[in-house]
Protein backbone atom coordinates (compact mmCIF):
# COMPACT_ATOMS: atom_id res chain seq x y z
CA UNK A 1 0.00 0.00 0.00
CA UNK A 2 1.48 3.31 -1.03
CA UNK A 3 1.00 6.74 0.30
CA UNK A 4 -0.26 7.68 -2.36
CA UNK A 5 -3.00 5.12 -2.71
CA UNK A 6 -4.42 5.94 0.72
CA UNK A 7 -4.61 9.66 0.23
CA UNK A 8 -6.19 9.00 -3.21
CA UNK A 9 -8.42 6.10 -2.79
CA UNK A 10 -9.49 6.84 1.63
CA UNK A 11 -9.39 10.45 1.54
CA UNK A 12 -10.66 11.73 -1.89
CA UNK A 13 -13.99 10.11 -0.90
CA UNK A 14 -15.49 11.60 2.27
CA UNK A 15 -17.52 8.29 3.57
CA UNK A 16 -14.57 5.72 3.45
CA UNK A 17 -12.64 6.86 6.60
CA UNK A 18 -12.87 3.62 8.39
CA UNK A 19 -8.95 2.91 7.91
CA UNK A 20 -7.61 -0.30 9.14
CA UNK A 21 -4.54 0.29 11.80
CA UNK A 22 -1.84 0.00 9.68
CA UNK A 23 -3.51 2.69 7.11
CA UNK A 24 -4.31 4.59 10.02
CA UNK A 25 -0.43 4.51 11.48
CA UNK A 26 0.67 5.58 7.97
CA UNK A 27 -2.25 8.39 7.05
CA UNK A 28 -1.07 9.66 10.78
CA UNK A 29 2.88 9.84 9.76
CA UNK A 30 1.44 11.75 6.51
CA UNK A 31 -0.20 14.28 8.38
CA UNK A 32 2.81 14.48 10.93
CA UNK A 33 5.11 14.96 7.57
CA UNK A 34 2.60 17.71 6.46
CA UNK A 35 2.59 19.79 9.86
CA UNK A 36 6.78 19.29 10.35
CA UNK A 37 6.34 21.20 6.74
CA UNK A 38 4.28 23.56 8.22
CA UNK A 39 2.07 22.42 5.32
CA UNK A 40 -1.16 21.99 7.82
CA UNK A 41 -1.35 25.43 8.99
CA UNK A 42 -1.84 26.55 5.54
CA UNK A 43 -5.42 24.64 5.61
CA UNK A 44 -6.25 26.57 1.84
CA UNK A 45 -3.21 24.60 0.81
CA UNK A 46 -4.13 21.13 1.80
CA UNK A 47 -5.65 18.88 -0.94
CA UNK A 48 -6.99 16.66 1.98
CA UNK A 49 -10.84 17.17 1.94
CA UNK A 50 -12.67 17.42 5.09
CA UNK A 51 -14.20 13.94 6.39
CA UNK A 52 -17.93 14.56 6.97
CA UNK A 53 -19.30 15.98 10.58
CA UNK A 54 -21.85 13.58 12.02
CA UNK A 55 -23.46 15.48 14.65
CA UNK A 56 -24.61 12.33 16.72
CA UNK A 57 -21.02 10.99 16.92
CA UNK A 58 -19.48 12.85 19.33
CA UNK A 59 -20.03 13.24 23.64
CA UNK A 60 -18.98 15.30 26.32
CA UNK A 61 -16.72 13.81 28.56
CA UNK A 62 -16.57 15.65 32.36
CA UNK A 63 -12.64 16.49 33.40
CA UNK A 64 -13.87 18.67 36.17
CA UNK A 65 -16.97 19.31 38.26
CA UNK A 66 -19.16 21.87 40.44
CA UNK A 67 -17.24 24.70 38.99
CA UNK A 68 -18.80 27.60 40.25
CA UNK A 69 -19.55 30.02 36.75
CA UNK A 70 -16.50 29.33 35.09
CA UNK A 71 -16.42 31.89 32.38
CA UNK A 72 -13.24 31.02 30.19
CA UNK A 73 -10.84 28.52 29.58
CA UNK A 74 -7.43 29.04 27.87
CA UNK A 75 -4.44 26.20 27.48
CA UNK A 76 -1.09 26.42 27.24
CA UNK A 77 1.62 24.86 25.10
CA UNK A 78 2.05 22.20 27.77
CA UNK A 79 -1.79 21.62 27.25
CA UNK A 80 -2.69 22.61 30.78
CA UNK A 81 -6.54 24.53 31.80
CA UNK A 82 -6.40 28.28 32.20
CA UNK A 83 -10.03 28.56 33.59
CA UNK A 84 -11.45 31.62 35.21
CA UNK A 85 -14.54 31.85 37.36
CA UNK A 86 -16.74 34.95 38.02
CA UNK A 87 -16.11 35.32 41.66
CA UNK A 88 -12.63 35.98 40.99
CA UNK A 89 -10.94 32.69 41.14
CA UNK A 90 -8.09 31.16 38.52
CA UNK A 91 -8.56 27.38 38.34
CA UNK A 92 -4.67 25.79 36.31
CA UNK A 93 -4.48 22.34 35.88
CA UNK A 94 -2.20 19.97 35.16
CA UNK A 95 -1.78 18.85 31.73
CA UNK A 96 -4.35 17.25 29.84
CA UNK A 97 -2.80 15.58 27.22
CA UNK A 98 -3.77 12.78 24.58
CA UNK A 99 -3.36 9.94 26.48
CA UNK A 100 -4.23 11.84 30.08
CA UNK A 101 -5.92 9.78 32.98
CA UNK A 102 -8.82 11.31 33.61
CA UNK A 103 -8.69 10.45 37.55
CA UNK A 104 -4.71 11.95 37.32
CA UNK A 105 -6.00 15.84 36.52
CA UNK A 106 -5.34 18.42 39.57
CA UNK A 107 -5.73 21.37 39.63
CA UNK A 108 -4.94 24.70 41.90
CA UNK A 109 -7.31 27.24 42.45
CA UNK A 110 -5.81 30.42 43.11
CA UNK A 111 -8.11 33.22 44.31
CA UNK A 112 -6.47 36.52 42.67
CA UNK A 113 -6.41 40.24 44.24
CA UNK A 114 -8.39 42.18 42.03
CA UNK A 115 -8.91 45.46 42.79
CA UNK A 116 -12.64 46.73 42.90
CA UNK A 117 -14.08 43.74 41.61
CA UNK A 118 -17.60 43.88 40.74
CA UNK A 119 -19.49 40.88 41.22
CA UNK A 120 -23.30 41.66 39.51
CA UNK A 121 -25.43 40.03 36.51
CA UNK A 122 -22.67 39.59 34.23
CA UNK A 123 -20.14 41.38 35.50
CA UNK A 124 -17.15 39.34 37.87
CA UNK A 125 -14.02 37.94 36.68
CA UNK A 126 -13.79 37.05 32.71
CA UNK A 127 -11.55 36.26 30.32
CA UNK A 128 -7.95 35.02 30.52
CA UNK A 129 -5.25 35.59 27.72
CA UNK A 130 -1.97 33.88 28.17
CA UNK A 131 0.61 36.25 26.52
CA UNK A 132 2.91 34.94 23.90
CA UNK A 133 5.77 36.02 26.14
CA UNK A 134 5.00 32.58 28.05
CA UNK A 135 7.42 29.94 29.09
CA UNK A 136 6.75 26.78 30.52
CA UNK A 137 6.84 27.76 33.70
CA UNK A 138 6.13 31.19 33.89
CA UNK A 139 3.26 32.94 32.31
CA UNK A 140 2.10 36.15 31.73
CA UNK A 141 -1.44 36.05 32.02
CA UNK A 142 -4.25 38.98 30.98
CA UNK A 143 -7.38 38.94 32.74
CA UNK A 144 -10.61 41.21 32.30
CA UNK A 145 -12.53 41.81 35.52
CA UNK A 146 -15.68 44.45 36.19
CA UNK A 147 -14.43 46.93 38.71
CA UNK A 148 -16.36 49.41 40.66
CA UNK A 149 -19.66 49.58 41.97
CA UNK A 150 -23.36 49.74 40.75
CA UNK A 151 -23.30 53.07 39.72
CA UNK A 152 -19.80 52.69 38.13
CA UNK A 153 -18.44 50.31 36.49
CA UNK A 154 -16.05 49.27 34.17
CA UNK A 155 -13.78 46.79 32.36
CA UNK A 156 -10.29 46.26 33.26
CA UNK A 157 -7.19 44.48 32.27
CA UNK A 158 -4.76 43.41 34.91
CA UNK A 159 -1.55 41.82 33.49
CA UNK A 160 -0.85 38.56 36.26
CA UNK A 161 2.77 37.01 35.83
CA UNK A 162 2.86 33.58 37.46
CA UNK A 163 5.95 30.97 38.28
CA UNK A 164 5.23 27.86 38.67
CA UNK A 165 7.37 26.91 42.32
CA UNK A 166 8.98 23.30 42.26
CA UNK A 167 9.55 23.36 46.44
CA UNK A 168 5.73 23.99 47.00
CA UNK A 169 4.79 22.33 43.75
CA UNK A 170 1.97 25.26 42.63
CA UNK A 171 1.79 28.09 40.86
CA UNK A 172 2.48 31.36 42.94
CA UNK A 173 1.91 35.08 41.53
CA UNK A 174 5.13 36.92 40.92
CA UNK A 175 3.63 40.35 40.36
CA UNK A 176 0.30 41.91 38.97
CA UNK A 177 -0.26 45.14 38.19
CA UNK A 178 -3.37 47.19 36.43
CA UNK A 179 -2.97 47.66 32.58
CA UNK A 180 -6.10 49.62 31.26
CA UNK A 181 -9.34 50.27 32.04
CA UNK A 182 -12.28 51.39 29.82
CA UNK A 183 -12.37 55.26 30.72
CA UNK A 184 -16.32 55.40 30.27
CA UNK A 185 -17.94 53.81 33.52
CA UNK A 186 -21.29 52.50 33.26
CA UNK A 187 -24.48 51.83 35.49
CA UNK A 188 -25.75 48.26 34.81
CA UNK A 189 -24.10 44.54 35.08
CA UNK A 190 -24.48 43.75 31.99
CA UNK A 191 -22.60 43.79 28.27
CA UNK A 192 -19.30 43.54 28.92
CA UNK A 193 -18.02 42.29 25.87
CA UNK A 194 -13.68 41.67 28.01
CA UNK A 195 -12.79 39.11 25.56
CA UNK A 196 -9.06 39.27 24.98
CA UNK A 197 -6.80 38.52 22.04
CA UNK A 198 -2.97 39.21 21.04
CA UNK A 199 -1.68 39.83 17.32
CA UNK A 200 0.82 38.82 15.73
CA UNK A 201 3.04 41.95 16.62
CA UNK A 202 2.03 41.22 20.04
CA UNK A 203 -0.16 43.94 20.80
CA UNK A 204 -3.61 43.38 22.69
CA UNK A 205 -7.44 43.73 21.33
CA UNK A 206 -10.23 44.04 24.02
CA UNK A 207 -13.63 43.70 22.95
CA UNK A 208 -15.82 46.22 24.99
CA UNK A 209 -20.02 45.97 25.22
CA UNK A 210 -22.52 48.64 24.84
CA UNK A 211 -23.60 48.18 28.24
CA UNK A 212 -26.73 47.70 27.06
CA UNK A 213 -28.33 50.89 27.92
CA UNK A 214 -25.63 52.95 25.77
CA UNK A 215 -25.99 51.42 22.47
CA UNK A 216 -25.74 54.72 20.38
CA UNK A 217 -22.60 55.02 22.11
CA UNK A 218 -21.38 52.01 19.97
CA UNK A 219 -21.45 54.90 16.74
CA UNK A 220 -19.41 57.41 18.61
CA UNK A 221 -15.71 56.95 18.17
CA UNK A 222 -15.12 58.48 21.54
CA UNK A 223 -16.40 56.70 23.38
CA UNK A 224 -14.89 52.88 24.29
CA UNK A 225 -17.95 51.66 24.25
CA UNK A 226 -19.34 48.62 21.53
CA UNK A 227 -15.87 48.72 20.57
CA UNK A 228 -13.03 46.52 19.81
CA UNK A 229 -9.91 48.68 21.86
CA UNK A 230 -6.23 47.57 20.74
CA UNK A 231 -3.64 48.39 23.25
CA UNK A 232 0.19 47.30 24.06
CA UNK A 233 0.83 45.18 27.12
CA UNK A 234 1.40 48.10 28.88
CA UNK A 235 -2.30 49.83 27.92
CA UNK A 236 -1.51 52.68 25.96
CA UNK A 237 -2.82 52.95 22.63
CA UNK A 238 -1.16 52.52 19.53
CA UNK A 239 0.07 55.42 16.78
CA UNK A 240 -0.87 52.94 14.26
CA UNK A 241 -4.78 52.20 15.37
CA UNK A 242 -6.88 53.74 12.71
CA UNK A 243 -8.26 56.96 14.82
CA UNK A 244 -5.32 57.36 17.07
CA UNK A 245 -4.49 61.20 14.68
CA UNK A 246 -7.80 61.98 16.50
CA UNK A 247 -6.38 62.16 19.50
CA UNK A 248 -4.45 65.24 18.54
CA UNK A 249 -7.33 67.32 18.45
CA UNK A 250 -7.83 68.45 22.25
CA UNK A 251 -11.34 69.91 21.45
CA UNK A 252 -12.57 67.01 20.39
CA UNK A 253 -10.29 64.00 21.88
CA UNK A 254 -10.57 65.47 25.48
CA UNK A 255 -11.93 62.38 27.73
CA UNK A 256 -12.00 60.40 24.41
CA UNK A 257 -10.91 56.88 24.20
CA UNK A 258 -10.30 57.04 19.95
CA UNK A 259 -6.92 56.56 20.39
CA UNK A 260 -7.85 53.03 21.36
CA UNK A 261 -10.34 52.26 19.31
CA UNK A 262 -9.52 49.67 16.74
CA UNK A 263 -13.01 49.00 15.44
CA UNK A 264 -16.49 50.23 16.38
CA UNK A 265 -20.31 49.40 15.61
CA UNK A 266 -20.60 46.06 18.20
CA UNK A 267 -22.91 45.11 20.64
CA UNK A 268 -21.65 42.94 22.86
CA UNK A 269 -18.78 40.67 21.29
CA UNK A 270 -18.24 37.49 23.69
CA UNK A 271 -16.06 35.47 21.20
CA UNK A 272 -12.85 37.00 20.17
CA UNK A 273 -9.93 35.47 17.92
CA UNK A 274 -6.82 35.66 16.05
CA UNK A 275 -6.78 33.03 13.54
CA UNK A 276 -3.37 31.42 11.76
CA UNK A 277 -2.45 33.55 9.61
CA UNK A 278 -3.40 36.79 11.75
CA UNK A 279 -6.94 37.45 10.83
CA UNK A 280 -9.34 38.49 13.42
CA UNK A 281 -12.24 37.74 14.31
CA UNK A 282 -15.19 37.82 16.68
CA UNK A 283 -18.87 36.87 17.77
CA UNK A 284 -21.26 38.96 19.59
CA UNK A 285 -24.52 38.84 20.87
CA UNK A 286 -27.60 40.43 18.40
CA UNK A 287 -30.57 41.50 20.47
CA UNK A 288 -33.60 39.42 19.32
CA UNK A 289 -31.96 37.65 16.50
CA UNK A 290 -29.03 39.27 14.77
CA UNK A 291 -26.10 36.56 16.21
CA UNK A 292 -23.06 37.66 14.15
CA UNK A 293 -19.76 36.41 13.86
CA UNK A 294 -17.34 39.10 12.05
CA UNK A 295 -14.13 39.17 10.48
CA UNK A 296 -12.73 42.42 12.33
CA UNK A 297 -10.50 45.03 10.20
CA UNK A 298 -8.80 47.58 11.41
CA UNK A 299 -11.21 51.23 10.81
CA UNK A 300 -14.12 48.99 10.17
CA UNK A 301 -17.79 49.79 11.43
CA UNK A 302 -19.82 46.76 12.24
CA UNK A 303 -23.10 48.44 12.30
CA UNK A 304 -25.20 48.23 15.58
CA UNK A 305 -27.37 49.76 16.46
CA UNK A 306 -27.46 51.69 12.90
CA UNK A 307 -27.62 47.79 11.16
CA UNK A 308 -29.05 44.82 12.49
CA UNK A 309 -30.98 41.45 11.28
CA UNK A 310 -32.29 41.26 14.84
CA UNK A 311 -35.35 43.14 17.02
CA UNK A 312 -35.46 44.62 20.10
CA UNK A 313 -36.63 41.84 23.35
CA UNK A 314 -39.84 44.26 23.46
CA UNK A 315 -40.43 43.10 19.33
CA UNK A 316 -39.93 47.04 18.75
CA UNK A 317 -37.74 47.23 14.96
CA UNK A 318 -34.60 49.03 16.67
CA UNK A 319 -33.77 49.67 12.60
CA UNK A 320 -34.97 49.78 9.38
CA UNK A 321 -31.45 48.93 7.98
CA UNK A 322 -30.16 45.53 6.96
CA UNK A 323 -27.38 46.97 4.90
CA UNK A 324 -25.80 50.36 5.42
CA UNK A 325 -23.26 52.41 3.80
CA UNK A 326 -19.89 51.49 4.86
CA UNK A 327 -20.89 49.50 7.39
CA UNK A 328 -19.71 45.76 7.14
CA UNK A 329 -22.52 43.04 7.57
CA UNK A 330 -21.79 39.98 9.57
CA UNK A 331 -20.17 36.69 7.56
CA UNK A 332 -22.63 34.43 10.10
CA UNK A 333 -25.69 36.06 11.31
CA UNK A 334 -28.12 33.57 13.46
CA UNK A 335 -31.83 34.79 13.39
CA UNK A 336 -33.13 33.58 15.74
CA UNK A 337 -30.61 34.24 18.40
CA UNK A 338 -28.25 31.41 19.53
CA UNK A 339 -26.38 33.41 22.33
CA UNK A 340 -22.62 32.45 20.92
CA UNK A 341 -20.15 32.51 24.03
CA UNK A 342 -16.62 31.16 23.40
CA UNK A 343 -15.11 30.97 19.72
CA UNK A 344 -11.92 28.48 18.88
CA UNK A 345 -10.41 27.93 15.39
CA UNK A 346 -9.75 24.24 14.99
CA UNK A 347 -5.91 23.17 14.07
CA UNK A 348 -5.65 19.84 15.41
CA UNK A 349 -4.76 16.34 14.43
CA UNK A 350 -7.26 14.10 16.81
CA UNK A 351 -10.27 15.94 14.61
CA UNK A 352 -9.86 15.92 11.05
CA UNK A 353 -13.49 16.64 10.32
CA UNK A 354 -12.77 19.73 11.81
CA UNK A 355 -9.76 21.28 10.73
CA UNK A 356 -10.18 25.01 9.67
CA UNK A 357 -13.23 25.22 10.97
CA UNK A 358 -14.58 27.60 13.69
CA UNK A 359 -16.21 26.26 16.96
CA UNK A 360 -18.51 28.36 18.57
CA UNK A 361 -20.38 27.09 21.95
CA UNK A 362 -24.08 28.70 22.80
CA UNK A 363 -25.59 29.22 25.78
CA UNK A 364 -29.44 29.59 24.81
CA UNK A 365 -29.31 26.45 22.21
CA UNK A 366 -26.76 24.47 24.35
CA UNK A 367 -24.76 23.40 21.07
CA UNK A 368 -21.66 23.92 19.04
CA UNK A 369 -21.89 25.37 15.95
CA UNK A 370 -19.19 24.46 13.54
CA UNK A 371 -18.43 26.79 11.25
CA UNK A 372 -16.36 26.93 7.60
CA UNK A 373 -15.63 30.15 6.52
CA UNK A 374 -13.48 30.69 3.24
CA UNK A 375 -13.50 33.96 1.16
CA UNK A 376 -15.06 35.45 3.51
CA UNK A 377 -18.70 33.43 2.86
CA UNK A 378 -19.72 30.63 5.14
CA UNK A 379 -19.14 27.11 3.07
CA UNK A 380 -20.55 24.72 5.53
CA UNK A 381 -22.11 24.98 9.02
CA UNK A 382 -23.32 22.09 11.21
CA UNK A 383 -24.97 22.16 14.98
CA UNK A 384 -23.76 19.45 17.41
CA UNK A 385 -25.38 18.62 20.74
CA UNK A 386 -23.42 16.49 21.78
CA UNK A 387 -24.75 14.83 25.24
CA UNK A 388 -22.56 14.40 28.65
CA UNK A 389 -21.35 10.82 29.04
CA UNK A 390 -21.63 10.11 32.66
CA UNK A 391 -20.29 7.07 33.12
CA UNK A 392 -16.88 8.32 30.93
CA UNK A 393 -17.24 5.59 28.12
CA UNK A 394 -17.89 6.83 24.47
CA UNK A 395 -18.57 3.64 23.85
CA UNK A 396 -21.47 3.56 26.95
CA UNK A 397 -25.15 4.77 25.97
CA UNK A 398 -26.87 3.86 28.80
CA UNK A 399 -25.75 7.09 30.63
CA UNK A 400 -26.09 10.35 28.97
CA UNK A 401 -27.39 13.60 29.82
CA UNK A 402 -28.37 16.56 27.65
CA UNK A 403 -26.29 19.30 26.42
CA UNK A 404 -26.22 22.08 28.96
CA UNK A 405 -25.77 26.18 28.63
CA UNK A 406 -22.31 26.39 27.07
CA UNK A 407 -19.74 29.11 27.84
CA UNK A 408 -16.44 28.54 26.14
CA UNK A 409 -14.23 26.55 24.08
CA UNK A 410 -10.66 26.03 23.36
CA UNK A 411 -8.30 23.56 22.26
CA UNK A 412 -5.38 22.35 23.07
CA UNK A 413 -1.72 22.04 21.26
CA UNK A 414 -2.17 18.37 21.00
CA UNK A 415 -5.88 18.86 19.50
CA UNK A 416 -7.73 17.98 22.15
CA UNK A 417 -11.15 20.08 22.29
CA UNK A 418 -11.81 21.45 25.87
CA UNK A 419 -15.14 23.02 26.81
CA UNK A 420 -17.26 24.88 29.79
CA UNK A 421 -20.64 24.48 30.78
CA UNK A 422 -22.57 27.49 32.26
CA UNK A 423 -23.90 27.94 35.64
CA UNK A 424 -23.17 27.69 39.58
CA UNK A 425 -22.39 23.60 39.09
CA UNK A 426 -20.42 24.10 35.93
CA UNK A 427 -17.85 21.74 34.54
CA UNK A 428 -14.92 21.10 32.38
CA UNK A 429 -15.88 18.87 29.14
CA UNK A 430 -13.88 17.43 26.80
CA UNK A 431 -15.38 16.28 23.50
CA UNK A 432 -14.91 13.13 22.12
CA UNK A 433 -15.47 11.00 18.97
CA UNK A 434 -18.41 7.91 19.66
CA UNK A 435 -16.04 4.72 18.63
CA UNK A 436 -18.86 2.81 16.87
CA UNK A 437 -16.60 0.22 15.99
CA UNK A 438 -13.26 -1.27 16.81
CA UNK A 439 -10.61 -0.55 14.23
CA UNK A 440 -9.79 -3.29 11.68
CA1 LIG B 1 -23.32 43.99 13.06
Amino acid sequence: MSITNITMSHLSSPYQMRLNSRQALVLLMIVACLQVNNVIAQSDDLLLPNPPIDSMQYTLTPVLLELNAPWAIKTDAQSRAWITLLSGQLIVTTPITPFYDKNSVQQQIIRLELPQLYLAGQGGLMDVLILDSSTEFHKQLLFTYAKGTEEANAVSVVQVDMEWNDAQNLWVVAQQQSIFTVPQTKSTPVHYGARLAQLPDASILLTVGDGFDWREQAQNIHSPLGKVLRFDVQGQALPDNPYYGMASDQNTAKNSAVAWVYSMGHRNAQGLLVDHTGQVWSNEHGPAGGDEINLIRSGANFGWPVVTQGIDYSGAIISPFADYPDMHNPIVNWTPSIAPSGMSYYQGLLFPELEGHFMVTSLKDRAIYIVQIADDQVINQTRIKPPISLNNDAREFNELAATPRLRDITHTSTGQILILSDGDSGQLLQLKQVITQPLQ
